[in-house]
């Protein structure tokens, strides 16, 4: 299988860590001098670049939150001036201004770069015909993954999102090989196929690269049965490039960093505390040569862990669990900690369940609720009420069992929850409203 770049992915650690000290130094050096955001933190710290000696020094700098972005929208960040700046994108973001990103020429080339190494561990060759089902627009999945495409020569087809019944023609009469999307929209799609008695054997489709939101295992499994593909994993986020910061090498063991450009740390959320490799905690990514974004120690809020044991594959690069959702996601129920895809994991080991689900919290009487709506096929009888209570009783157990929380099972017509064309919203959190 490719690598895309054997030099750079496969290098020897103390190789790399030298390169990431010098980087990470210049990076320092630049988002001080260049951002006042930077100069003000670093100075309130007591902290400058030149106090780092060692990687592990970066643990004394401090960390960037979306509330800073937020505070010096939209360039304020920047660490160019504008005239540099030859793209801008923006985060998803669904409460408030969106986040302001730029990129200068060399950032673009890093990005497409990143996407094609990423691509190739996929399995992407300039063979494929790659079908790009996210939006273009001001979020960075769609082009992102367009020019990494290109620059691996694939031929792509930049179809964008929605109009599932267009995507699927489409598909058919040019052969689309690569899938990308969103792995709740590869679901609608096998949905889409599924009631039109559309066989998965009538595409070409070999694999899909999906990414943008949490998904489980089971969901993987779900997807790979129903469109007939490999599966495989990305990771990324605006504030720190976009898609292409990490990705799933066919081992599907984890997604590699790209620790040339970007140093992840995994701290505990509530104390900041950097954690030993292995633990699980919040993702923390600093960007080692983004020149007009340059980000120091950014709290993802992303939760997951790493793992430094070389991989099969001959990557070196340092390989992240699939994410367990997002510290800002995750519910805290009665006082437990539950994230969504805890549960999708349990919905998708039920026989009956459909992998489209929805969670209400809410809070009666002082008391937080849990209300787990999850769509089911036609072999559950509604009509028989006491075969009905059992399944779901069953489901309730099976949640009690796994996560620790009582939650109220609601089957729901095939079809009632509301389907995404990008990412899904799995929570409705009635308490805070
Ligand atoms: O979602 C970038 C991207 C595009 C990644 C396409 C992969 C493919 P944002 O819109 O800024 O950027 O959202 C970033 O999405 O902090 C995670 O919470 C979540 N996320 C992204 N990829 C994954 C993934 C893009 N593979 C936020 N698994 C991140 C879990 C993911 N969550």
């Amino acid at each position: 299988m490719t690598i895309w770049n054997p030099m750079r992915e496969c290098m020897a650690r103390p190789q790399l860590e030298r390169l990431q000290l010098t980087s990470l130094r210049s990076t320092l050096e630049r988002a001080y001098r260049s951002v006042t955001c930077y100069q003000n933190k670093f100075w309130e710290a007591g902290v400058a670049p030149e106090d780092l000696r060692e990687l592990g020094d970066l643990a004394h700098f401090p960390f960037t939150t979306k509330e800073d972005l937020r505070l010096n929208y939209p360039y304020g960040m920047f660490a160019v001036p504008l005239r540099e700046v030859v793209r801008i994108h923006s985060s998803s973001g669904t409460t408030g201004k969106p986040t302001v990103v730029g990129y200068t020429h060399n950032d673009l080339n890093t990005w497409t770069e990143l996407v094609s190494r990423m691509m190739s561990a996929a399995g992407v060759t300039a063979d494929d015909i790659v079908h790009i089902a996210f939006g273009y627009g001001l979020f960075t999945g769609a082009f992102g993954l367009h020019y990494g495409a290109e620059r691996i020569g694939a031929s792509v087809i930049p179809m964008s999102s929605g109009n599932t019944e267009k995507q699927v023609m489409i598909m058919q009469d040019y052969q689309s090989s690569a899938l990308v999307c969103t792995p709740s929209y590869a679901l609608t799609l096998a949905d889409y196929l599924q009631k039109k008695g559309i066989s998965a054997d009538t595409l070409k489709l070999r694999v899909g690269l999906f990414g943008a939101e949490p998904w489980s295992e089971e969901m993987r499994r779900e997807v790979e049965a129903r469109l007939g593909i490999i599966a495989i994993d990305n990771y990324g986020l605006s504030e720190v490039m976009g898609p292409g910061v990490a990705g799933e090498c066919q081992h599907k063991c984890g997604m590699h960093i790209f620790e040339d450009h970007f140093i992840p740390e995994i701290i505990n959320p509530e104390t900041g505390k950097v954690l030993p490799a292995g633990a699980a905690g919040e993702l923390v990514l600093t960007t080692l040569t983004k020149e007009a974004f340059p980000m120091i120690r950014y709290r993802t809020r992303d939760i997951t862990r790493l793992h430094y044991e070389p991989c099969v594959c001959g990557r070196t690069m340092v390989r992240m669990e699939k994410t367990m959702g997002r510290s800002d996601d995750m519910l805290i129920i009665k006082g437990v900690n539950v994230f969504p895809t805890q549960i999708e994991e349990i919905l998708f080991q039920v026989e009956g369940c459909e992998p489209h689900y929805q969670l209400i919290v809410d809070r009666k009487e002082h008391m937080d609720t849990l209300e787990v709506q999850v769509e089911v096929n036609e072999t559950i009888f509604f009509d028989e009420m006491k075969r009905q209570r059992e399944f779901v009783s069953m489901v309730e157990k099976h949640i009690a069992t796994a996560v620790g929380v009582r939650a109220k099972v609601k089957l729901v017509e095939p079809s009632s929850i509301p389907r995404s064309e990008g990412k899904a919203k799995r929570v409705i959190d009635r308490r805070r409203i």
